[in-house]
Order: structure tokens, then sequence, then C-alpha cells
């Protein structure tokens, strides 16, 4: 899909040769400013996706699973925090990390989320905070997926506002013991490595990663949920969990840490929705093609071209908004609160192009038999982790007016 003629050559333009074999929304030639490295990636995960995953998601979906063999895989294909280099990381530019997540989240927000947890949270974590020891301990098998990570920052009282969290770790002699409990965490219930944020005796936040197996440590399933049904969310508590001292990353000293590995995750996210969004997009666009109402397809309908349009337009501006902010990344000069206006737009734009798809496909769209429905689940918790929506515009009103609205 893309512009059919060059105004600058005045000459019609063969955009179909601008266009990249496994045809998506692009109508701005995005393409152009990838490089080869970046398209290999992306195509590398969009073929994983229609191989691998596509077929297993409407039943994995409906049992509320996640089909578990794919975390080794993912591992193996390299998609876990790939922008890191170390320790079988991919060592991929942020932008070829985003289309990764673009297409993981182009089959089901549940897959990216499964990749953000691990690698832009876990493994992001313990590479920025750990020692040399615990790099070597912990990331190899979380790079490979063969162990599975989580990272424990929500609180059942405690979900926009971190700072108040009440989980504790006392000092006592070579351990740290552990009190408190975590809700929310995307797979706590059969993580070996977790990444667990607690404050310390001295009352700032550090990072703790509790192992399997550990005495005092239990976590239950959230149930019934409607949305991310492919992934495993858990709340979790800890009794006098015995933690070895050395469990502890020495490097995180307070809310700052914790909050630095949201700024990878919610990048991706920025890029992730994007393939959620394509997703509609083209399925609401086949299908507006192909149903007839009053005798013609229901696309030549003014109304019909409305929403399409404007959600061609929307996807535009989010690739553009998620692909500087990528470019600014990679020179390390990206503000948290443009990683916040970012997550926030992409996401919302996200969830009204699913909610227009939705609508275009009338009461077909109300079934699994179409992706859409799936997708505006989903959206629904996407716009709600790794900060709310109006969370994230406090943080942009704080950036642009330097007054805090938070309250407090
Ligand atoms: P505030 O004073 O703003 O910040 C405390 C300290 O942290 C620093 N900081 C950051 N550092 C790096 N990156 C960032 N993005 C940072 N944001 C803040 C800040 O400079 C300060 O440092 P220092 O040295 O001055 O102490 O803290 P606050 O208590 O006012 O809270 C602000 C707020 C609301 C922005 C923050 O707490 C927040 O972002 N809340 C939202 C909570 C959230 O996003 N939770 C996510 C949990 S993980 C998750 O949802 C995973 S789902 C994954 C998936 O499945 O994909
Ligand atoms: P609350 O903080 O209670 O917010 C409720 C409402 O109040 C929201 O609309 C919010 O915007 C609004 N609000 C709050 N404060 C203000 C304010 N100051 N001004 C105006 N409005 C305000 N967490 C993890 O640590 N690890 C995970 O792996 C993880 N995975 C998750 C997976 C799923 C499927 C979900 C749904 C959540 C997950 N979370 C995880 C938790 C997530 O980060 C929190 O749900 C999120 O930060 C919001 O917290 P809350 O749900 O407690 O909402």
């Amino acid at each position: 899909m893309g512009a059919g003629h060059c105004l600058r050559f005045r000459r019609p333009l063969d955009w179909r040769a601008l266009l990249h074999d496994m045809t998506s929304l692009d109508y701005y030639a995005i393409e152009q400013l990838l490089t080869d490295q970046e398209r290999a990636a992306r195509d590398r995960a969009r073929r994983f996706v229609q191989e691998e995953v596509l077929s297993e998601i409407v039943p994995c979906h409906r049992a509320g699973k996640f089909p578990e063999h794919l975390t080794p895989r993912m591992g193996a294909l390299g998609f876990y925090a790939p922008y890191l280099e170390e320790h079988g990381c991919a060592g991929v530019s942020y932008t070829a990390y985003g289309l990764i997540m673009q297409e993981l989240e182009r089959a089901d927000s549940g897959l990216r989320s499964l990749a953000s947890v691990q690698g832009a949270l876990a493994i992001q974590a313990i590479h920025s905070f750990g020692s040399p020891e615990q790099h070597s301990r912990w990331l190899p098998g979380l790079v490979s997926g063969e162990r599975v990570g989580c990272f424990a920052l929500t609180e059942h009282g405690h979900g926009s506002d971190p700072g108040g969290m009440e989980t504790h770790a006392r000092r006592e002699g070579k351990h740290y013991i552990l009190n408190g409990s975590k809700c929310w965490i995307g797979n706590a219930s059969i993580a070996d490595v977790k990444v667990v944020w607690a404050r310390g005796d001295d009352g700032r936040v550090g990072g703790f990663v509790v192992e399997r197996d550990v005495p005092g440590f239990r976590a239950q399933d959230i149930e019934g949920k409607f949305s991310l049904r492919m992934s495993r969310t858990s709340e979790c508590w800890f009794e006098n969990c015995r933690i070895p001292a050395e469990n502890r990353l020495p490097k995180a000293s307070g809310l700052g840490a914790a909050l630095s590995c949201l700024s990878h995750a919610r990048t991706g996210i920025a890029w992730g929705v994007i393939g959620a969004a394509i997703d509609c997009f083209e399925t609401a666009l086949a299908y507006a093609k192909s149903r007839e109402q009053f005798g013609r397809p229901i696309a030549g309908f003014q109304l019909a071209q409305q929403k399409l349009v404007w959600m061609a337009q929307e996807i535009t501006k989010a690739q553009l908004l998620a692909l500087r902010l990528t470019r600014l990344m990679e020179i390390g000069a990206a503000r948290p609160a443009q990683i916040s206006l970012a997550k926030r737009n992409n996401v919302w734009i996200a969830l009204q192009c699913a909610r227009k798809a939705r609508d275009i496909l009338g009461a077909a769209g109300i079934t699994d038999r179409y992706s859409v429905i799936r997708h505006l689940m989903n959206l629904e918790s996407v716009s709600t982790y790794e900060g709310t929506h109006d969370i994230h515009t406090l943080i942009v009103g704080r950036d642009i007016t330097g007054l805090d609205a938070f309250g407090g």
C-alpha cells in the first residue's frame, strides 16, 4: 500500500517496486528508512509468527494458555532484549528491536508481552544493575529462553505509584528476609528468575533475584481475564523468604532503577502495538472490500472509508513517532517523557483502530474467527500496564509544564 504517483520526478512511480514482498501497511515508505539488518530482523520475526504461531493462537486464547514451547524458540531466534550484545543477545539496533515487537504483537499482545517481560524487564534489570557474576549466572539461561524470568514491581496497593511499595527486604547476616506481596506479575508463578523490587532497611528500593522453590514464596495465577488471555499473570506473596545476600542487584539503588527498565519495555510497546493496529486495519480493509450491503462493497461507502483512512493516517503517524524514538534511543538521546508520549499515543491509536475495525466487521467482529476483537481486548491491558494512559499524560504534562500533577 503506498502513494501512486511520484511528484518529484513528475512520472508515475512503480510503487510496487518500493514494497517489500511481504506486504504491510507502509503509506510513507518507512521501509526505505530501515537498514538491511533491521529488515532482516523484522522478516525473521514475521516468518516465525506466520509459520509457527498463527495456527496456535485461537486455541491458546480460548484455553487461556501460553504455548510454552515458544519461550525457548523465541530465545533461539534472538527476540529477548535483542538491542543488547553480550550473553547471547542479538546485538541489533533499537529499531530492529521495535520491528520484532511489532511482528510479535501483530499476532497477539501476549506474545510481545512475553518478550517484553523476559527481555526488556528481567534481562534488562540484571544486565543494568547486576554484577559480572550475576550476569554469567542468570543471563545466558534467560536470553536463550530456557529459563523464564519475571519482573515484580506492582503491588496490590501500589500500581501507578510504585514509589509507595511496601514489600521489604531486611538484612540478616548473609541473607535478606523478604516479606510482602506483588500483583499482576507476568509469569511469576512459573518464573525461574524473579526480579523483585523491595524496600531495604535504608528505605531505598532495591532489586532482588528470587529463584525457584524458595520457601515462603507462593503464587497464584489470576483467573477470569478477558484481556491478554494468552499471558500468564500472577499474584504472589513472600513470607520470610530467605534470599542469599549475593542475589541483591548491587547497582540498583532507588526506584529509578526499576523505572529505567520500564523505558526499554515501553519503547517496545510503542512499536509493538503498531503490529496489532496494522492487523486490525488489514483485516477491516479486506472485509470491507468483500462484504456487500445495498448491492455494493461496504468499502465503497464514505463512512467506511472515513474509518479506514483514519486508521491508515494514525498508524502512519505512529510508525514515524516510533521510528524517531528508536533512532533517538540508538544515540542515547531519548528522554523518559518522550518514551511516555510514544507509548501513550501509539497504544491509544491502536485501541481506536481495533475499535473501528470491529465496527466495520459488524456481527462478524465479535467472534474469534477474526483477530480484531482479541486485539481490542488485549490492548485494554496494554493501555493499563507499563503506566496507564493517564499516568503518561501526567509524565508528559510534568515535562512540558515543570509542574507535578500526580498529587501527594
Ligand atoms: P519520580 O520522582 O518521578 O521518579 C523516581 C526516580 O526515578 C527516576 N525516573 C526514571 N528513571 C529512569 N527512567 C524512567 N522512565 C524514570 N522515571 C522516573 C526519577 O528521575 C527519580 O530519580 P531520583 O534519582 O530523583 O530519585 O517518582 P514518582 O514516585 O513521582 O512516580 C512517578 C511515576 C508515576 C512516573 C512512576 O512511578 C510511574 O511510571 N508509574 C507507572 C507504574 C508503571 O509503569 N508500572 C509498570 C509495572 S511493570 C509492567 O507493567 C509490566 S507489563 C509488561 C508487559 O507485559 O509487556
Ligand atoms: P491504579 O494505579 O489503581 O490506577 C487506577 C486508575 O486511576 C487508572 O485509570 C489510573 O490512570 C488512575 N490514576 C492513578 N493515579 C492517578 C493520578 N495521580 N492522577 C490521575 N489518575 C490516576 N506489573 C509488574 O510489575 N510486572 C508485570 O509483569 C505486570 N504485568 C501486567 C500484566 C497485565 C495483564 C496487567 C493488566 C498489569 C500488569 N502489571 C504488571 C501491572 C501494571 O503495571 C499496573 O496494572 C499499572 O501500573 C496500573 O496500576 P493499577 O492497575 O494498580 O491501577
